[in-house]
């Protein structure tokens, strides 16, 4: 566990990026831990998605508050199908495990995308190797290490109870 962060750490220092990693002992494995560990919104954690394009492995840099529409990924590729990674293909090609996988620090280089609703935000954090470690960066800093092109990936539509057509507008409705 703590190598996955050094393997991390060295990456970052390879791509000259600072990073002060913050560990957390209830956890970060998902957007919400995240979120609720650091104390910022969900849309400012970054997911570190592997999908499956026509056989590659792709990652994309998700907005925690968002969840990707394959077809728009493969869209925006240009492949014939897109997929969720299984955690062994996701793990062959990034060398961490899901819960715990940086934007960077991979074995071999991966294609990159980014999700373009994390780019205006002035800080956004990312796991740092495990499923207990983030660090806090810069949308700019993220697009520079990664080499990631900005793209919009993510579902249109809101999920969830409240979002049902015909529903009468709940409180908060609107925002
Ligand atoms: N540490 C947190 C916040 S930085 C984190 O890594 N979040 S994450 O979203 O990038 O990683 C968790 C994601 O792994 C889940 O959102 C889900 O998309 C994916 N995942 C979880 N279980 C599986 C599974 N069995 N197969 C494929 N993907 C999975």
């Amino acid at each position: 566990m703590a190598n996955a962060i050094e393997r991390f750490k060295a990456a970052a220092r390879a791509a000259g990026l600072t990073v002060e990693v913050r560990r957390f002992p209830q956890g970060t494995k998902t957007a919400a831990d995240a979120a609720r560990a650091v104390g910022c919104e969900v849309a400012q954690i970054v997911k570190t998605l592997v999908f499956m394009a026509d056989g590659e492995p792709v990652v994309a840099l998700t907005s925690g508050a968002n969840r990707v529409d394959p077809g728009r990924l493969a869209a925006v590729l240009g492949a014939r199908e897109v997929r969720r990674a299984t955690p062994e293909e996701a793990r062959a090609a990034t060398g961490f495990a899901i819960g715990g996988t940086p934007p960077i620090g991979y074995p071999r280089p991966v294609r990159m995308l980014i999700d373009e609703d994390l780019l205006g935000l002035p800080e956004v954090w990312a796991a740092a190797g495990t499923p207990d470690a983030v660090f806090p960066t810069t949308p700019a800093e993220l697009l520079r290490v990664t080499g990631a092109t900005p793209a919009s990936f993510a579902e249109r539509e809101p999920r969830g109870e409240g979002n049902r057509p015909g529903r009468p507008a709940g409180p908060g409705a609107g925002c």
